[in-house]
């Protein structure tokens, strides 16, 4: 495969500042090294939204900074679209993770008739809408944009209606709606959910690994679970959150750290044996926050290391 580097440097959907700077940390942790990584990808994409951080306070309670996730959707939709007209494999490096859900709109968009998997290595099950998110921020909503949910059944909040119509425009993003089905959809070491959350993963039975089970049946049997469960989608998509890792062996540089999750080598394990499936069609990591990091830039460095193993497996 041919890599296409896209470095997305928005972070409006998180609910602390800092993550836009996640991809630059992670170059960072490349120099400090003294590695030559990031020149063997040419022409990188890039995208950058932060403007809507200067709204304050945000517009929406319950959407906040929505309107920039709307552009970010747009953006990556024409990059991630001219990446795969190319034949190329798309490799991002985000801020937050809000983003995923245009990365997973966009994956669709590009190929319309077939059937997409996303594997999600994530703390949290980003499955919130407007009606249910106890924090407004969006990046706890990306696969219920994929899922074109609003999850009623466990509302809490009541949205404006100008809201309404935002996100129904998210969940609707390029005209395929929903863009993936939730048996097509595969958890591992999600650990701190709320309760609209675990309702609709218990409606839809969203299958998530646990960092236990991880480690109890081992990496390779898990990796082989992902990939008979999706042996029916024809593209599989992953988004790498790095607060499904432990903050206490890692850092806390993310935004949102959650305790027990995975060791770095486990999910060097899990993505490479996912990485070797012909159907991986995009790896996205996101969430790096140098800002929050109280051991330096510990948190760019392991997302770093990990890039530097799983990128020779990528082009294989
Ligand atoms: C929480 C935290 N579920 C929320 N979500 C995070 O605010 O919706 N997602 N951190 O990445
Ligand atoms: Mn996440
Ligand atoms: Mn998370
Ligand atoms: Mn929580």
């Amino acid at each position: 495969r041919k890599i296409q580097l896209i470095i997305n440097e928005s972070e409006v959907t998180a609910g602390t500042r800092g993550a836009s700077l996640g991809p630059g940390a992670v170059k960072v942790a490349a120099w400090k090294k003294e590695s030559d990584f990031f020149s063997q990808f040419t022409n990188q994409y890039s995208i950058k939204n932060n403007e809507e951080l200067l709204n304050k306070p945000p517009l929406y309670p319950f959407a906040k900074r929505i309107e920039g996730l709307t552009e970010v959707f747009e953006q990556l939709d024409t990059i991630v679209k001219s990446t795969y007209e190319k034949g190329d494999f798309p490799l991002i490096i985000a801020g937050d993770h809000g983003s995923a859900g245009g990365t997973i709109a966009a994956i669709k968009n590009s190929h319309p008739g077939k059937r997409l998997g996303v594997v999600w290595i994530d703390a949290h099950g980003d499955l919130h809408t407007p009606y249910t998110t106890p924090s407004g921020n969006m990046h706890g909503m990306p696969l219920a944009t994929a899922l074109a949910t609003d999850n009623l059944d466990a509302q809490i909040n009541e949205p404006k209606e100008d809201v309404k119509g935002l996100w129904d425009n998210l969940k609707n993003f390029g005209g395929i709606s929903p863009k993936i089905q939730p048996e097509d959809l595969v958890f591992i070491a999600v650990r701190d959910t709320e309760e609209p959350e675990d309702l609709l993963m218990d409606k839809l039975g969203i299958r998530n690994i646990t960092v236990e089970e991880v480690r109890k049946s081992g990496v390779d049997h898990v990796v082989d679970e992902v990939l008979e469960k999706l042996k029916d989608c024809d593209l599989i998509y992953v988004s790498f959150d790095v607060d499904s890792m432990d903050p206490k062996i890692v850092s806390h540089g993310t935004g949102t750290p959650v305790d027990n999750g995975l060791t770095p080598e486990e999910a060097e394990g899990i993505m490479t044996g996912l990485i070797k499936s012909d159907k991986l069609c995009c790896l996205e990591f996101v969430e790096i926050n140098p800002c929050l990091d109280e051991k330096k830039n510990k948190m760019a460095e392991v997302a770093f290391d990990l890039l530097e193993r799983l990128v020779p497996v990528i082009k294989k």
